[in-house]
């Protein structure tokens, strides 16, 4: 039975670094969510409501072969020009780091597809957090980094609801959820 709450613990103490690393984790978007990267979706709906900022990617699926993720500017974005892209890709995922702040456009270089709807503008801000904070979350950075053992606020299991305001806050209430539950089972 140890060796079982030996784990069970192991697996809550996992679950708690993941869970404090959350807030500063970048974000990875999947481009059309189950849809993915293909003719007849509205990227431009997919968008609205997220906020991508420096460090967070954008992640295409897509058949191989079948349509290709092409960085563009404004004016080839607007009239559906290609050709003249920034980068290209065709492999079937494409992961797009978002490393520069500013509007960034992609569309399908298959001709006619980005007529059909494959085309994705999305405005990056600069990195949501300073580089160089670790994974602290909201504690002032105090004086010289003295090891500040992680005092997790075990309030009592009132499952806190997902305020599905932003993936993030989800899946952190998520993540607290699960750790709220491994806890209940060790002790
Ligand atoms: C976009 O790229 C095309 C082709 O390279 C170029 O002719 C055009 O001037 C560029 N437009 C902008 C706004 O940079
Ligand atoms: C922190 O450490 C640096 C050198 O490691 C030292 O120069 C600085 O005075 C220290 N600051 C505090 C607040 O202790
Ligand atoms: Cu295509």
């Amino acid at each position: 039975m140890a060796g079982l709450r030996g784990s069970v613990t192991g697996i809550a103490c996992v679950l708690l670094a993941l869970c404090m690393a959350v807030p500063t984790l970048a974000t990875v978007y999947t481009v059309g969510d189950s849809s993915g990267w293909a003719t007849g979706v509205d990227y431009t709906t997919w968008a609205k409501g997220k906020t991508f900022a420096v460090g967070d990617s954008l992640v295409f699926n897509y058949g191989g072969g079948a349509h290709t993720v092409d960085e563009v500017n404004a004016s080839d974005y607007n009239t559906c020009t290609v050709g003249n892209y920034i980068s290209t890709d065709q492999s079937g995922a494409t992961t797009i780091p978002l490393k520069t702040a500013g509007t960034h456009y992609f569309i399908c270089g298959v001709t006619g597809h980005c007529g059909s709807g494959m085309k994705l503008a999305v405005d990056v801000a600069a990195a949501a957090a300073p580089s160089g904070t670790p994974s602290s979350s909201g504690t002032p950075p105090a004086t010289n980094t003295t090891v500040t053992t992680p005092t997790p606020v075990t309030t009592k299991p009132t499952t806190t609801v997902p305020s599905s305001s932003g993936a993030v806050s989800s899946v952190e209430a998520l993540v607290m959820t699960m750790i709220a539950l491994f806890v209940l089972v060790v002790s």
